[in-house]
């Protein structure tokens, strides 16, 4: 592998020493710290197997940049690029694409623990949703056909069932039966022939920077699927990530949310996903439950592990979150803002 020094040098980052150090926590690409004298930069290596059509995703990104650059904010930044000395804002090298961005003086959350910063969240998503509708989604490549379309996963993991000849422990029994007895409920978004917006695609509480002092959401990162899809995508992995830790969902903390994504994001929904609001957040853990154990069946070959079994122990967890919305579900259909959603709706 060429080091990672060389890499760097290839972009427009001050030359002369350089600490490079790995960063976060994501299962697909791998990143790291770059530190020279007064210069911070991300370095990441885009995962092949997952995006194989990496200049596509670059495109993407330049595309929302342009748009975002040309009606500057303050309550919300994306990151940007910095360019490859040969043209450009990727390098590929040794059979890999590779990019750097500016480093964004910011600190991720490892948990959601009150109604305001909740709110904040949601606000803040619903704002990024705000000037993404401003895009018309077919000027946005689809880098991830099959991405969050729930039925296509099942479809993977009948695959894989049918595929594996191990015998099952009772641990990977209990998780399979789980999916099998939740199939139907699985399409509910595909059913309903929902608008087709421009999304994130990863708004989990990790991929949020906020201010260290005060709290306030300051820029969203991780932009490889900002594509076309469904917001209600977004908001269901926004609120299972913020909402639903140890496998179980806060609802005052999922109200809240709610209220700071409605009020900015709220116009522009039509009454059909004002009304399937629910059943995202019932869905996305599902999904994310599923992908993860058919990963697992499949024998690890999309989302990263530190050992044999970490898919099928997050799919458990996964599905104890979904349970959890299950066993409350009377009570979240009483929220606030569902009772109010109707008000919000632009249709
Ligand atoms: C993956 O690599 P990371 O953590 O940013 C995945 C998301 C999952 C997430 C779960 C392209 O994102 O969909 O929610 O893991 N991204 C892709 O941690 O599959
Ligand atoms: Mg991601």
């Amino acid at each position: 592998m060429i080091p990672l020094p060389a890499i760097v040098r290839r972009f427009a980052f001050p030359r002369g020493r350089l600490a490079i150090v790995p960063l976060g926590r994501g299962l697909i690409n791998d990143s790291w710290l770059v530190t020279a004298s007064r210069k911070r930069g991300v370095l990441q290596r885009i995962n092949r197997h997952v995006f194989p059509e990496p200049d596509r995703i670059m495109a993407n990104i330049a595309t929302v940049a342009r748009h975002l650059a040309a009606r500057p904010d303050r309550r919300l930044r994306l990151p940007t690029l910095i360019a490859a000395r040969a043209g450009g804002n990727f390098v590929r090298a040794g059979g890999e694409f590779w990019r750097l961005w500016h480093y964004l003086p910011a600190v991720t959350l490892e948990r959601v623990d009150h109604p305001d910063l909740a709110f904040r969240l949601g606000w803040s998503l619903g704002h990024l949703h705000r000037l993404l509708a401003e895009i018309d989604p077919a000027d946005l490549y689809d880098t991830l056909p099959g991405f969050h379309v729930t039925p296509t996963y099942l479809d993977a993991f009948d695959q894989a069932l049918a595929a594996r000849q191990d015998a099952f422990s009772p641990a990977l029994e209990r998780a399979c039966d789980f999916v099998q007895r939740r199939r139907e409920r699985a399409a509910v978004l595909e059913r309903a022939n929902l608008p087709l917006r421009v999304i994130h695609g990863d708004p989990k509480l990790d991929n949020v920077l906020f201010d260290p002092e005060s709290l306030r959401p300051l820029a969203w990162v991780d932009l490889d699927t900002l594509k076309p899809g469904l917001w209600l995508w977004d908001i269901g992995d926004c609120v299972r990530s913020a909402c639903g830790a140890e496998g179980s969902l806060d609802l005052s903390l999922t109200a809240a949310l709610l209220d700071g994504w409605l009020a900015e994001a709220g116009r522009w929904l039509t009454e059909a996903e004002i009304g399937l609001l629910p059943e995202a957040i019932w869905l996305l853990p599902f999904e994310l439950g599923l992908r993860f154990l058919t990963d697992h069946l499949q024998g690890d070959r999309y989302f990263k592990v530190g050992f044999r079994g970490e898919n099928l122990r997050r799919a458990l967890a996964q599905f104890a979150l979904t349970e959890d919305i299950e066993r409350q579900w009377g009570d979240l259909l009483g929220l606030r803002p569902f009772r109010r959603g109707r008000r919000y709706s632009s249709t």
